[in-house]
C-alpha cells in the first residue's frame, strides 16, 4: 500500500530516524533503552504502548542481538499491541448505514467524500445524507464531494432535524436498493448537550424505526492532535454508540504514532486513515504496512 507510506512520512522520518540512531550505538544500555523511551513517546505512541516495548526489549538485551533484532521487537509488540483491537466485519443489515461523527475540522466531510468513492470503486452503490444541517454551507460542501465521487445525496433545508435527513436518506436508499448510506453530521463543540442528545437522536431514530439497517458509527479524528483527540473521543464515545476510528491528516504529522494509543485506549478499531485531501486519499488502516511504515522496514 503505497499511500499508507507516503502518508507516514513525517513520522517515519522523525520515528525511524532516532530509532536508527540509537540502536547504531551497538549495545542497548540503559542510556539507550532511555532515548529509545523518549522517541516513543515522542511520536505519540503512549505511555502504556511504550512501557510494554521497553519491558520486551529489557528482556531481551541480554542475547547479543544486534539493531535488526530490536527493530524487529518493536515491530513485533506494535502488532500485537494493534491485534488486540480487531477490526470486525461490517455489521449484519440492510443499508450499511454509516454516521460520521467528529468535532468541526477533524475531516468528516473530506472523508466521507473519499470513502464514498472508494466504496463506489468497489462495487458498493452508495447515498450520503447531509446531516450537518447547522450551516448551509457544510450541506453544500458535502454535495461537491457527491458530485465529485458520483453518488447521489439527500438534502433537506439548513436547521432540519438531522434523524429526520437520516430517515429519509434510509428511505431513499431502501426504494433504490442502495448498499450503504453514509451520514454527515454537525461538529460543534461535543460539550454541548444538545449536540449529543441531537446525534443520539439520530441513531435512536435509525435503530428504532428503521429495523434492519446495518448500523455503525464512526469517530473521526485528527492525528495531528495526537493523543490529545483522546479527550475527544472519550466524550462522543460516552454518549453514542461508536463502533470504528478514521484518523485524517496523517500525512501533514509527525504523530503517526497516536494511532496506536487512541486505539489502544479506546479499544475501538482504526478503520481508514487520511492521507491528504484528494478523493483518492483515504487508505484502509493495516497493521503491517502501517508498523513497517513507521519503521522503515
Ligand atoms: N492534509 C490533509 N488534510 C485533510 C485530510 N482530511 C481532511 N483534510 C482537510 O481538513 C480540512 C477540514 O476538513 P472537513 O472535511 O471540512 O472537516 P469537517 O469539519 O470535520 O467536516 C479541509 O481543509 C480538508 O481538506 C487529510 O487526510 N490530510
Ligand atoms: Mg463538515
Amino acid at each position: 500500500m503505497k499511500g499508507l507510506l507516503r502518508g507516514l512520512r513525517k513520522t517515519k522520518e522523525r520515528l525511524f530516524g532516532s530509532i536508527q540512531q540509537i540502536l547504531s550505538g551497538g549495545a542497548l544500555d540503559e542510556g539507550a533503552i532511555e532515548d529509545l523511551e523518549a522517541v516513543l513517546l515522542g511520536a505519540d505512541i503512549g505511555v502504556e504502548a511504550t512501557e510494554r516495548i521497553i519491558e520486551r526489549l529489557r528482556a531481551s538485551t541480554g542475547g547479543a542481538a544486534g539493531a535488526a533484532d530490536y527493530r524487529r521487537i518493536i515491530a513485533a509488540e506494535l502488532l500485537l499491541i494493534i491485534g488486540e483491537t480487531p477490526k470486525p466485519p461490517p455489521p449484519a443489515g440492510a443499508p450499511r448505514v454509516i454516521v460520521v461523527i467528529g468535532v468541526n475540522g477533524v475531516g468528516k466531510t473530506s472523508t466521507i467524500g473519499k470513502l464514498a468513492y472508494r466504496l463506489k470503486s468497489e462495487g458498493s452503490s452508495v447515498l450520503l445524507a447531509a446531516c450537518d444541517t447547522f450551516r448551509a454551507a457544510a450541506i453544500d460542501q458535502l454535495e461537491l464531494w457527491a458530485e465529485r465521487a458520483g453518488v447521489p445525496l439527500v438534502r433537506q433545508q439548513m436547521g432540519s432535524d438531522p434523524a429526520a435527513v437520516a430517515f429519509d436518506a434510509v428511505q431513499a436508499a431502501r426504494s433504490r436498493g442502495i448498499d450503504v448510506v453514509i451520514a454527515d453530521t454537525a461538529g460543534r463543540l461535543h460539550t454541548r448537550v444538545n449536540l449529543m442528545d441531537e446525534l443520539r437522536k439520530v441513531f435512536t431514530v435509525l435503530s428504532t424505526r428503521m429495523e434492519g439497517v446495518g448500523l455503525e458509527g464512526w469517530l473521526v479524528l485528527d492525528a495531528n492532535t495526537g493523543q490529545n483527540s483522546l479527550r475527544q473521543a472519550e466524550a462522543f464515545t460516552a454518549g453514542l454508540p461508536i463502533t470504528g476510528l478514521v484518523l485524517t491528516k496523517l500525512d501533514s504529522t509527525a504523530k503517526g504514532g497516536a494511532v496506536i494509543a487512541i486505539q489502544q485506549k479506546l479499544r475501538i478499531p482504526v478503520l481508514y486513515v487520511g492521507l491528504g485531501e484528494g478523493i483518492d486519499d483515504l487508505a484502509p488502516f493495516d497493521a503491517e504496512e502501517f508498523v513497517a511504515g513507521i519503521l522503515g522496514e
